[in-house]
């Protein structure tokens, strides 16, 4: 049985307990689901995700009006990822890809979002460039104006659900002024003329993920999200909500790495007796739950700042992520050494968690990354 006390911390309200019951409950029946084909395999998961309601707390309008509620979003992630990563990742693009229209779009752009919580639009965030990964202001991409139009031109890579996505925020230099103060953020569909998709991105936990190629993509002025030059900020702010997100998922794959090393070393006889009664085993299964209660006080510290109304929480996010995914790393790493070869073995659920924990050390900012905002906000800068 996982560990769910800490549901009963007072980060959460009794609306978090019910959700975080009823999602498990829904996960046991649900998932995980055969990852043969990825792009078949999400597609599916975002509408029965949709279709069933757990997309709800992934945008925000008229219709859903409370504000982005990054407790639900982290507990939702933490659940999906200890039952599969590709349910995860389906819910959290949906979130990431439509973040900044929940923040800062118009009433027009906002009509996307009742799709995309429906299941029905699959949305991307398309920042990072072959140029530009970790230093999001030096990016190449162009957005000129030509009348009541934007043209874009330039690549996007590393994009999540590139391929699959109907919608894609798009952050492109507008050059109000060099940097980071000359970029916007913009909405396009993907059957704009010009995008492309260049090339499809193979990597070891697989999921939908591309280059993207934008060659001559003419779009409406009234395509852009926020106000001309804000790109970089409303980049920052989404990623300010989804990066504890990212925490939590990290989290998920700890823990589900957690139980099956309880299992483990229970089951497992050795040397006449359970793995378990060795100090050596007890030392690491120790390890691996002080990591998690950790690393998830620090996720839900930085959701519940969030969420009671904190401008920003760049420093608390940039905490959760660094530390989660970082140690999720270790914990996995230590089911692995409990599970001997078996642990290694293709199709064991803890080989696909050591496969599957790699990329959040990387993804909406490396570790590094995490470490220089963090150490930023520590000196009293940005
Ligand atoms: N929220 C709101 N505004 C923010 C912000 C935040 N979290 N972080 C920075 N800003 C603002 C700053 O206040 C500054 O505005 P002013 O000049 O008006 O004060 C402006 O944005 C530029 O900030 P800064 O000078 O810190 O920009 P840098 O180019 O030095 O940014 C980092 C450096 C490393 C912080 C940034 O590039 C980053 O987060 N990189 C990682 C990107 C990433 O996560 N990529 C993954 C893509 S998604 S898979």
């Amino acid at each position: 049985m996982p560990d769910r006390s800490f549901l009963g911390w007072p980060f959460f309200e009794t609306r978090h307990r019910a959700w975080a019951e009823k999602l498990d409950a829904w996960c046991a029946r649900n998932l995980p689901v055969d990852h043969h084909d990825v792009d078949a395999a999400c597609r599916a998961l975002v509408r029965t995700l949709g279709e069933d309601g757990w997309l709800k707390p992934t945008a925000i309008d008229a219709e859903n009006p409370a504000p982005l509620d990054v407790r639900t979003l982290c507990i939702t992630r933490e659940t999906l990822a200890r039952y599969d990563g590709l349910a995860d990742f389906a819910f959290a693009m949906q979130g990431l890809g439509t973040g900044a229209i929940s923040l800062f779009g118009t009433a027009e752009q906002k009509l996307w979002l009742k799709k995309t919580r429906a299941g029905e639009a699959i949305a991307a965030f398309a920042l990072s460039e072959p140029r530009s990964g970790s230093d999001v202001a030096n990016m190449d991409m162009a957005a000129t104006t030509d009348g009541d139009f934007y043209v874009l031109d330039g690549e996007k890579t590393w994009i999540s659900n590139g391929g699959i996505a109907d919608i894609y925020t798009v952050f492109a230099r507008t050059g109000e002024a060099p940097g980071a103060k000359g970029i916007s953020a913009f909405l396009v569909p993907a059957d704009s003329k010009g995008f492309k998709v260049a090339e499809r991105l193979e990597v070891i936990a697989p999921h939908p993920l591309a280059r993207l190629a934008f060659d001559g993509v003419r779009i409406p002025a009234s395509a852009m999200i926020g106000k001309p030059g804000d790109g970089f900020k409303i980049a920052m702010s989404v990623l300010d909500v989804f990066r504890s997100t990212v925490g939590a998922a990290a989290l998920g794959f700890a823990r589900r790495a957690l139980d099956e090393s309880v299992k483990r070393a229970r089951e497992r006889q050795v040397f006449g007796a359970p793995l378990a009664e060795l100090q050596m085993v007890q030392g690491h299964l120790a390890e691996m739950a002080l990591d998690i209660d950790a690393a998830a006080l620090l996720v839900y510290r930085a959701a519940w700042t969030k969420d009671a109304g904190a401008a920003r929480v760049t420093r608390e996010a940039a905490m959760a992520k660094l530390y989660a995914t970082d140690k999720a790393q270790e914990v996995i790493d230590k089911a692995v050494q409990l599970h001997g070869g078996d642990g290694v073995r293709k199709g064991h659920i803890v080989e696909s968690l050591y496969r599957e924990i790699r990329a959040l050390r990387i993804y909406e900012g490396a570790s590094d990354v995490q470490k220089v905002v963090i150490a930023r906000q520590v000196l009293g800068g940005n």
